[in-house]
């Protein structure tokens, strides 16, 4: 088969984000509400902030905005989540970065799959952020096993998604019919079963080990528990949220509200009380299962490991000070804590640029563009010269106290549960099937890539003697 005739991976990655945009909109119709405050919230910011938008539209980062989203899975086996890794990476995703949620009291490791390349992201950064079940950190022994039992006999894909996955491999892609069939076998595993797997009685022992354990095991698939738009003023979108009928989580996670933002900051609603049925002989029960959320997320700069240390260590500070309740009790003191910490953070580009604490991407200015240098001159003095300008680099991941946070407030207060911290990133790798991508060298490539364009750009050519 003729290598042009493949569908891109960005292409089928794009379709399959939209199509489980439109599943999810039917399934928790409050995620199409969210959908609409946000672009509402992004287009009047915009329209305020003329230079946020000018710089969006020149590192081509305007048009991903309003489609971007990222979504959440929990797998319960190894052989799922290597399966998983072989199904993303038909649509241009790959594992980055481990996250260790055993700390945060949630039975889970995970990773994100993501694209990598900066060409991919600007066309369609979709990511999953996807768990695999620790079964391993439940002491019940016979329960483990009867849940092991119970996942080692579903199915979570279709025979068209794997047939279709293997097709990809061997022929190094695949066509656009062949697309579109991969595109609906593979939703058919993101999609909500109001029928469990097992009787209400199993699903009261899974519940009672851990809320997040009978979601896992209790089902023929890990539907699709979140979709999350990014907004450009999460601070706008979780006052909004009320007046949209919706209900918002006690504190928005991550760093404070700042001139310059950092990383990541993300707010969610309370995971909806469904409808669903137990097994009871060869007829059903009903019940109820709460498990599907909402989210908002606001992106900013990538940090370097500097940069990252320097954050962890003041949301630490903070959190000793005062620890976020969930009713919201004390929102204001933490929001205060967070703030005053944060000072310690410096709020401007060139500040951060210059403490070394974020990745920029640098590109020559006008004036750059039209000027020839006769050799190498540091980027210090480019940018001093007004020849070389910069932007920050967009953090593409996720942070783990947050997502502790998200996951927390949707398993409910009283699920409160302590394990012994237990990261196990060789574990998740070998399950896997391969090491997960390191982050920052991701960010730094980029980065690097921009400064070497710069001054290739701004420096003559060595005429010829
Ligand atoms: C995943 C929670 C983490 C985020 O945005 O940090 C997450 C889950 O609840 O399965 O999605
Ligand atoms: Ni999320």
């Amino acid at each position: 088969m003729k290598e042009n005739s493949f569908v891109s991976t960005d292409d089928i990655r794009s379709a399959f984000s939209a199509a489980m945009s439109v599943m999810y909109r039917e399934e928790v119709p409050a995620y199409g509400t969210l959908m609409e405050l946000v672009a509402k919230v992004n287009g009047d910011t915009l329209a305020a902030n003329a230079g946020l938008r000018e710089r969006l539209q020149a590192t081509d980062s305007l048009d991903r905005i309003s489609e971007e989203r990222h979504g959440a899975i929990r797998l319960g086996t190894p052989a799922e989540l290597s399966m998983m890794r072989r199904v993303f990476a038909v649509m241009g995703m790959y594992p980055v970065g481990y996250y260790d949620l055993s700390t945060a009291g949630v039975p889970v490791h995970s990773t994100a799959f993501r694209p990598v390349g900066e060409a991919s992201l600007k066309r369609n950064p979709f990511r999953v952020f996807t768990s695999l079940l620790r079964l391993d950190l439940i002491a019940d022994e016979i329960l483990r096993a009867e849940a092991e039992t119970i996942l080692g006999e579903r199915r979570i894909f279709t025979p068209g998604a794997v047939e279709l996955t293997l097709k990809a491999e061997l022929q190094g892609g695949l066509d656009w019919a062949d697309a579109e069939r991969f595109v609906a076998e593979v939703l058919e595993t993101f999609r909500w079963h109001d029928k469990a797997n097992v009787s209400a009685d199993m699903y009261k022992r899974l519940h009672d080990a851990h809320r997040l354990i009978a979601d896992v095991v209790s089902f023929k698939g890990p539907h699709i528990n979140h979709l999350t738009p990014r907004t450009l003023d999460i601070d706008k979108v979780q006052a909004l949220m009320p007046q949209y009928g919706i209900a918002p989580k006690a504190v928005v996670e991550g760093p404070p509200t700042r001139n310059c933002p950092i990383l990541l900051r993300q707010t969610s609603f309370k995971a909806l009380e469904e409808p669903v049925s137990f097994r009871a002989g060869g007829d059903w029960n009903t019940g109820s299962h709460t498990a599907r959320f909402g989210e908002i997320e606001q992106r900013g700069i990538a940090l370097t490991p500097k940069g990252r240390a320097l954050y962890d260590r003041l949301l630490a500070q903070s959190r000793k000070i005062v620890r976020p309740a969930a009713d919201g009790s004390n929102a204001r003191e933490y929001e205060a804590a967070l703030a005053t910490a944060f000072r310690a953070f410096p709020d401007s580009w060139a500040e951060i640029r210059e403490a070394g604490l974020g990745y920029f991407s640098y590109s020559l200015t006008e004036k750059g563009r039209q000027t020839k240098l006769p050799g190498r001159r540091e980027l210090a003095a480019l940018i001093a010269d007004g020849l070389v300008e910069f932007d920050p680099i967009v953090y593409e991941d996720f942070l783990p106290v947050s997502a502790a946070g998200i996951f927390q407030s949707n398993l409910g207060d009283a699920a409160q549960q302590e394990f012994v911290a237990s990261p196990n990133q060789h574990r998740f790798e070998a399950d896997l099937g391969v090491a997960v991508l390191n982050e920052f060298d991701h960010y730094a490539g980029i980065e690097k890539a921009s400064i070497e364009a710069c001054l290739n750009g701004i420096t003559a050519a060595v005429a010829a003697e």
